[in-house]
C-alpha cells in the first residue's frame, strides 16, 4: 500500500462524524486490508494542530494492518465546541475517547496514541479506563502523575518550575483568542506555531514568554507545512465560530478541574500497567525531554525513545517516529 502522508480528502480514508455524548466528532477512519484488524489505533493531536497532524503515521499504520480512526478533539474544526468548560476536562474526554472507541471495538480494547495535549490526555485516558488500553504511547507529552496539593501554574512558575509553560498563561487567559480571529490572522497564528520565521529571525512563539502577536505578520512561510496543507489547516480552523481559538485554547483552561477530578487517584500511588511508550523531541520548548524525567515509577513496562528535532516531531521526524512506535508495537503485540 501507498504509504505517502495523506493529502486533504485522501481517497485512502473515509471522513465520518459521530455522536459521542451529546457532542458531534469529526473524523478519519483508515481500514487495513487485513481483515479483521490487527488491532484499532486512535490517534489523539494537541494544539494548534488537527486530526490532519498525523498525515505521516496513518497510512503507515493502515500498511501494518491498523485500523486507524483519528479524531478532530474537542473544540477543533468540524467537531463541536461545547459552551460548558467542564467538557473539555480530561475525565469528560477520556469518557468521549472510551465511548468513540466502543463504536469499533465493543468491549475490546484499542492502541492509543497521542501528541502535546493529545499526549497528556491519553495518559489521561489510561488512568481513568485502563481496561480499554491494550498499549498507550505519547509523543513529546511525559506523564506526571496527579498531585495532593493545588499549585496554580502562576505560582509554580513564580517559584521557578515550570517557567517552560509560561506561554499557557497567556493561552488560557483571553488575549490570544480575541487578536486571532478571522482567516488572516489565523493562517498567520498557524503558520507561526509551525516554525515560520521573518527575515529578521523573528519567530512566533516563546515558551518563556508566548505568542509574539506583533511578529505574526512579518513571518516568512513555515518550511513544515505545504502552502496547500496550511490552507487546509486555516479553513478547517475557519469552520468555527469566532473567536475560532476558543475551543482550541479551552484545553489550558481545565487545570483546576482536572487536579480536582484526579483528587480520588492522589490517594495512592498510581501505576499504568499496560505498555508505554514515551517519544521525547530533543529540542522541544515547550516539552523539554527533561520533563520526564522520573516517568518510570508510575510505568513498569515504559519504552523510551528521542527523535531530533522540534515539537513538530510527526512532521519533522516522521520516519523516525513511525519505526519506533513499530518497532515498540511488534514487541509489545506478540
Ligand atoms: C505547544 C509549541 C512550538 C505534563 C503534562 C502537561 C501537558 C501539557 C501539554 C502542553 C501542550 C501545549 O501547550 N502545546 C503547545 C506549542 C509550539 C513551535 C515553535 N514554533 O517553536
Amino acid at each position: 500500500m501507498d504509504t505517502s502522508k495523506l493529502i486533504p480528502n485522501d481517497p485512502r480514508v473515509k471522513y465520518e462524524s459521530a455522536q459521542i455524548r451529546g457532542k458531534t466528532y469529526k473524523y478519519i477512519v483508515g481500514e487495513p486490508q487485513t481483515n479483521p484488524p490487527v488491532d484499532t489505533i486512535f490517534l489523539i493531536h494537541g494544539f494548534p494542530d488537527m486530526g490532519f497532524g498525523w498525515r505521516y503515521q496513518v497510512p503507515y499504520f493502515i500498511s501494518l494492518g491498523f485500523r486507524v480512526v483519528v479524531p478532530d478533539m474537542l473544540g477543533y474544526g468540524g467537531t463541536d465546541t461545547p459552551e460548558d468548560l467542564n467538557a473539555f476536562s480530561f475525565k469528560s474526554l477520556s469518557a468521549d475517547i472510551k465511548e468513540f472507541a466502543r463504536k469499533f471495538v465493543g468491549d475490546g480494547q484499542i492502541i492509543l496514541g497521542g501528541h502535546d495535549w493529545g499526549g497528556a490526555l491519553v495518559w489521561r485516558v489510561a488512568l481513568w479506563h485502563p481496561e480499554l488500553i491494550k498499549a498507550v504511547f505519547s509523543i513529546c507529552t511525559p506523564f506526571n502523575a496527579p498531585t495532593k496539593p493545588w499549585i496554580a501554574l502562576e505560582d509554580m512558575i513564580a517559584a521557578g518550575k515550570l517557567t517552560n509553560f509560561t506561554y499557557q498563561l497567556q493561552f488560557k487567559g483571553p488575549e490570544v483568542e480575541n487578536t486571532i480571529q478571522g482567516e488572516e490572522k489565523v493562517r498567520q497564528f498557524l503558520n507561526g506555531m509551525w516554525g515560520g520565521f521573518g527575515p529578521d529571525r523573528e519567530i512566533a512563539f516563546v515558551a518563556e514568554k508566548g505568542v509574539l502577536l506583533d511578529n505574526l505578520p512579518k513571518l516568512r512561510r513555515c518550511a513544515l507545512l505545504s502552502d496547500e496543507e496550511l490552507d487546509y489547516y486555516v479553513r478547517q480552523y475557519m469552520l468555527q465560530k469566532a473567536p475560532q481559538l476558543h475551543g482550541p485554547l479551552n484545553w489550558y483552561r481545565t487545570r483546576k478541574i482536572n487536579w480536582e477530578d484526579e483528587l480520588p487517584l492522589a490517594d495512592k500511588p498510581v501505576t499504568l500497567e499496560m505498555p508505554t511508550l514515551f517519544i521525547a523531541a530533543s529540542r522541544d520548548t515547550a516539552l523539554p525531554p527533561s520533563m520526564s524525567v522520573g516517568m518510570e515509577k508510575y510505568m513498569p513496562r515504559l519504552t523510551r525513545g528521542e527523535v531530533a528535532g522540534s515539537h513538530w516531531a510527526l512532521t519533522g521526524a516522521s520516519e523516525d517516529v513511525n519505526g519506533q512506535v513499530a518497532k515498540w508495537l511488534e514487541g509489545v503485540l506478540n
